[in-house]
C-alpha cells in the first residue's frame, strides 16, 4: 500500500529533470532502462555463485538483514571485529571482479577517472532495512560512492553529516542511480523500508543495491 508523503519527502513524477538533489546527493531517477538493469542482475548472480551471499553481523553480535557479498580486489564485510575491508570472502575466496555493465554506470555517473576497487552487493528481502549510517571505512573519503537500486522501490533517507540532524526522505525505484560526493559523500543515510511488489525485476522480489567505491 503506498502512503501519503511523509515529512521530508520528495514526491517526483518520472517527467521531471534526469537528476535531483536530495540534501547534497545527486539522484537520477531511471537512469538505467530495463535491458541494462537485467544485463546487471544477470552479471551480479555470476558473482553470487562465485562469492555467495553472507548475512553479516554487526560488532555487537546482531545479524544484519540484508545479505551481501562484493566483488572488486576489496569487499566491505562486517563482524565482532568490526566494519572493514578485505580482499577475501568470509569463505575464503577471493571477490570476484566488477562486472563490464557495473563499471558502465561509474563511468557515467561518478564524474572521476579512477577505477572503483570495490562494489558491495546488499541484497533486501521485503523486511529488511539498512540504519542511518556514514561511508567512512574507505581509505580516502574523497572519492564519490555510486549507488544502483534494482528491484522493489525503497525509502532511502539522507541528512547531513551529523547524526540526529534533519533528514529529506525519497522513495528510490529500480534503475535509479544516486552519487554521494561533495559535501553529500559523508552523510548519515539508509533505507527505512521496501514497497515488496513494485518491481517485477528481481523474480523472487526484494531489491538489490550496488555500491561501488574506491575503498584502499
Ligand atoms: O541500499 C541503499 O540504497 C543504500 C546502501 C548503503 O547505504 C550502503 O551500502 O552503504
Amino acid at each position: 500500500m503506498q502512503t501519503g508523503p511523509i515529512e521530508g519527502e520528495i514526491v517526483m513524477s518520472g517527467s521531471e529533470a534526469s537528476s535531483i538533489e536530495i540534501n547534497g546527493a545527486r539522484l537520477f531517477p531511471g537512469a538505467l532502462g530495463n535491458a541494462a538493469q537485467i544485463a546487471i542482475v544477470n552479471a551480479l548472480r555470476k558473482v553470487a555463485s562465485d562469492a555467495p551471499l553472507f548475512h553479516p553481523e554487526t560488532a555487537r553480535g546482531q545479524k544484519m538483514s540484508v545479505r551481501m557479498t562484493s566483488a572488486g580486489s576489496l569487499g566491505w564485510v562486517s563482524d565482532r571485529r568490526g566494519y572493514r575491508y578485505e580482499p577475501t570472502h568470509p569463505q575464503g575466496m577471493s571477490w570476484p571482479g566488477i562486472p563490464s555493465e557495473v563499471l558502465d554506470v561509474w563511468h557515467r555517473f561518478s564524474g572521476v577517472d579512477r577505477a572503483p576497487d570495490s562494489c558491495l552487493i546488499n541484497y533486501y528481502g521485503p523486511k529488511a532495512r539498512m540504519g542511518l549510517h556514514q561511508d567512512r571505512d574507505e581509505a580516502d573519503l574523497t572519492w564519490p560512492v555510486v549507488s544502483i537500486s534494482l528491484g522493489d522501490d525503497a525509502l532511502f533517507r539522507i541528512g547531513g553529516q551529523t547524526r540526529g540532524g534533519p533528514t529529506q526522505s525519497v522513495w528510490l525505484s529500480s534503475g535509479d542511480v544516486v552519487v554521494l560526493a561533495g559535501a553529500a559523500r559523508l552523510a548519515y543515510h539508509g533505507i527505512d523500508r521496501l514497497r515488496p511488489g513494485t518491481s517485477t525485476l528481481l523474480p523472487q522480489g526484494g531489491r538489490i543495491n550496488v555500491t561501488l567505491r574506491v575503498a584502499g
